[in-house]
């Protein structure tokens, strides 16, 4: 198996992490061969994946693919990838929320979606989890325009505001059935609205919550204990065996210092992430709504849908509701601004298969 010498690509910041997207047409259609090509352009495995697009963090080792839908409500299907940095792994178990702010552009650019005059919206089908969302952004004179005045924290800079509005989600969102679960050794709430995450007090593991995320990296202590809770919560929230996979994620929860709603820190799962991820923020706002969460005496809830989620670089802020539908607790609504750029628009040129990979 060889695959193609070249592959057209796009890299794009989404939200708050890098990529490659594709077109799905552009990759082999058979998963061994795709994952194997993708491993030799991101430069897995590798820890500075220094012959590939990868950044050597899991938040920069991201691809999308993306298609047109076949699907009645929607115009494309988005398959988020998720390629391991020093693992010759590529996982479709997780989706990605801030990738996915790069879909709709990306859509346009490459001829699947027409753009409207001032704005368009996508409406895409998430291939991972088979929930949809719908992507509004400027597109003066049919033309993606990235440029604006929208700030995200996390990133430097500004570009145009790209809405993302998750409609009513249906799935389980607490699932394991109950509000609150011993989960190795300390009670947590395992949450689900589009990234299954399990909400747990900060102190109940010593800390502070506030750490940078390198100093909760290098706690061994910690990492055993986020491993093993992990472990457990992935049996009891139906994921089974999770030592190899990148869910769920483990968000620490202490009380807002900067007016937010509650302070967090997210275990990805083994590096911590420099902000939140989009769907790990709707699982946490969403926990944080839920009573008799583990969040209730720590989390300080605003009126309204509005909720301030602080995180190491700053603030995620994230509409969300919650409401009783006839299968419990489900999200009724979830939207939250992104924004996105074009890095680079041209050919990528894979590591050959014989590339001295040992
Ligand atoms: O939760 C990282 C990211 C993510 C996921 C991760 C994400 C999301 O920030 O929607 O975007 O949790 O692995 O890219």
């Amino acid at each position: 198996m060889t695959g193609p010498a070249e592959v057209r690509c796009m890299l794009m910041r989404g939200g708050t992490s890098k990529g490659a997207y594709f077109l799905a047409d552009d990759l082999p259609v058979e998963e061994t061969a795709r994952d194997e090509l993708l491993l030799r352009v991101i430069g897995s495995p590798d820890p500075r994946q220094i012959d590939g697009l990868g950044g050597a963090h899991p938040l920069t080792s991201k691809v999308a693919v993306v298609s047109p839908s076949a699907h009645p409500e929607a115009d494309v299907d988005y398959l988020f990838l998720q390629v391991a940095v020093d693992k010759a792994e590529v996982s479709d178990r997780q989706n990605c929320g801030n990738l996915l702010a790069g879909v709709g552009p990306f859509a346009v650019e490459r001829g699947l979606v027409r753009a409207g005059s001032s704005e368009t919206s996508v409406r895409i089908r998430m291939v991972n989890s088979g929930d949809f969302a719908m992507a509004t952004f400027p597109t003066p004179d049919g033309r993606v325009d990235y440029s604006g005045d929208t700030e995200i924290s996390g990133v430097p800079g500004s570009a145009a505001a790209i809405v993302i509005e998750f409609p009513p989600r249906e799935g389980q969102m607490l699932p394991t059935g109950n509000v609150r679960d011993a989960v190795g050794g300390i009670e947590g709430t395992c949450v689900d609205n589009g990234m299954p995450t399990v909400l747990i007090p900060a102190a109940a593991l010593d800390v502070t919550g506030q750490e940078a995320p390198e100093d909760l990296e290098s706690n061994r202590e910690l990492a055993a204990r986020i491993h093993e809770i992990r472990l457990a919560a992935g049996q009891l929230m139906g994921l089974g065996d999770v030592t190899d996979t990148t869910v769920p994620k483990l968000t620490l929860l202490s009380p807002p210092r900067h007016g937010g709603a509650v302070t967090t820190r997210t275990f990805i799962p083994a590096r911590v992430h420099t902000s939140i991820g989009v769907l790990g923020a709707a699982s946490v706002a969403a926990g944080l709504r839920i009573e008799g969460s583990v969040a209730q005496g720590i989390a300080v809830l605003p009126d309204g849908d509005r909720l301030r989620i602080e995180h190491p670089s700053g603030f995620t802020d994230i509409e969300s509701s919650v409401d009783r539908g006839q299968g419990g607790l489900r999200s009724r609504r979830t939207a939250v601004v992104r924004t996105a750029r074009k890095i680079f628009d041209g050919t990528v040129f894979p590591v050959p298969p014989t590339g001295g990979r040992s």
